[in-house]
């Protein structure tokens, strides 16, 4: 049976339990009177004082007839069920809790929830934005996979940001406190081919759940509340740490011809110690021990430090993902080179609170762009386009601790390297 988390308000439920919403279709059946809108107070409470009265008024919901529960149409196309008033089939889902309503797909597939956090300007959209676009080339085509927007906000936004960064080289706008709304999550469908103990065929999907929000900036309490129950659902967390952010990057860096340092913004070591405590009060590890939920924080804009990192270093190239699988030992070298940057940067403070913090961690270092922006046009990407190193290992980690990738080991390649004598 498969459960779904909303990912508006994060209340769990059985998929075949979701009520459903009138589409208030004017081609009635069997000559009955076709719905109509009806003031949904439920999803207006949950939206906030915000929505103007006309907006409330929405097609009904209803729980459909026992006898309909469960009747799913071919995989990926949802169930329809009539409208016991109008007798109009509808195949929109809502929350049961806060009647948001649901992409079709999103309730027949298990959810993952991966919860990106990071201060404003730590490159959050510019990094879905290219992780999404990482997979329609390189990425999809090494493990099989597609990575697709769901339902019609999602796919709206997800082309916006696209036509953005690869037609117009525009950098995206600044998630900012006006953008408040915590209403917004991107809904992806991640398709993998399925690996079953024989091998055999099929494809799993499984929906991922992003917020472009940055957690400092929630203001008012509910809006809080609402981002710590999304970190709380969350299966897996990428943490985005800005380096310009730490003071000791920033007086390294050579006088360079990139725009302007940012602003500096929230600490990361504030911003990861603020995590955990959210995530301990919501039961993610014991008052004062590790939180549980595995954490891969990654450095992002890291071709701003190539005058730090010796040449041969991971973070300058992309993984290979050699047939089709997961590098561990690869992760590995790139953790541990964080590690020894880290150490050094602001005398290690920010790995020292991650590592008291939380349990199953491991550092990336990426780069959505690939070059900074240009000096005189910050605001733009650079001439060449995205030219992203390492954007999809965080999510890849999480996704292989699922056991969602192959992954292989170094004793698989020293057994290979045997065999192939
Ligand atoms: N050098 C460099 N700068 C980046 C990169 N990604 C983002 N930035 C810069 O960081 C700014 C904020 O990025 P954005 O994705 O809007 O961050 P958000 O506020 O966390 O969503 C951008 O306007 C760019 O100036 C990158 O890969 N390299
Ligand atoms: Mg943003
Ligand atoms: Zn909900
Ligand atoms: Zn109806």
């Amino acid at each position: 049976m498969t459960t779904v988390t909303c990912p508006y308000c994060f209340t769990r439920a059985s998929a075949a339990r979701l009520p459903y919403r009138c589409l208030m279709n004017p081609a009635g059946v069997r000559g009955a009177a076709p719905c109509g809108p009806e003031p949904d107070e439920k999803w207006a409470a949950f939206v906030g004082p915000g929505v103007p009265p006309a907006a409330r008024m929405r097609g009904p919901v209803f729980t459909p007839a026992r006898r309909f529960a469960g009747l799913a149409g071919p995989a990926g196309t949802g169930s329809s069920v009539p409208c016991p008033a109008c007798g109009v089939p509808t195949h929109v889902r809502v929350c049961g809790s806060c009647h948001s309503d649901l992409p079709s797909d999103y309730c027949d597939q298990d959810g993952r929830i991966i919860a990106l956090v990071g201060a404003k300007a730590s490159g959050k959209s510019t990094f879905v934005a290219v992780l999404r676009n990482e997979f329609d080339h390189r990425v999809g085509h090494a493990y099989n996979a597609t990575l697709a927007a769901m339902g019609p906000q999602s796919q709206a936004r997800d082309k916006e940001m696209a036509e953005d960064l690869y037609e117009r080289l525009r950098l995206p706008a600044a998630t900012r406190p006006a953008a408040l709304g915590f209403n917004d999550p991107l809904l992806y469908r991640l398709s993998l081919p399925k690996r079953g103990p024989l091998g055999r065929g099929g494809t799993r999907h499984t929906a991922l759940v992003f917020y472009d929000a940055a957690g400092e900036d929630l203001a008012d309490a509910e809006a809080m509340d609402r981002y710590t129950r999304y970190l709380s659902a969350a299966d897996g967390i990428i943490l985005l740490v800005d380096p310009l952010q730490l003071g000791s990057v920033r007086d390294r860096l050579p006088v360079h011809e990139g725009p302007p340092l940012p602003v500096v913004e929230t600490s990361p070591r504030q911003i990861a110690a603020d995590l955990a405590t959210q995530l301990r009060a919501h039961g993610k590890g014991k008052p004062g021990g590790r939180v549980s939920t595995p954490i891969a924080v990654a450095v992002t804009k890291t071709d701003m430090l190539r005058s730090l990192l010796d040449p041969h270093s991971p973070l300058l190239r992309n993984a290979t993902h050699s047939g089709g699988a997961y590098d561990a030992e690869d992760r590995l070298a790139v953790h541990e080179e964080l590690r020894t940057l880290l150490t050094d940067w602001d005398a290690g403070a920010l790995l020292r609170q991650l590592e008291h913090d939380f349990d199953r961690l491991s550092l990336f270092g990426l780069s959505a762009l690939g070059a900074p922006p240009p000096a005189d046009a910050p605001a733009d990407v650079p001439k060449s386009g995205p030219q992203p190193v390492r954007v999809e290992d965080p999510l890849l980690w999480l996704l292989s601790l699922r056991g969602l990738l192959p992954v292989r080991t170094a004793a698989q390649d020293r057994t290979g390297k045997e065999r192939a004598r």
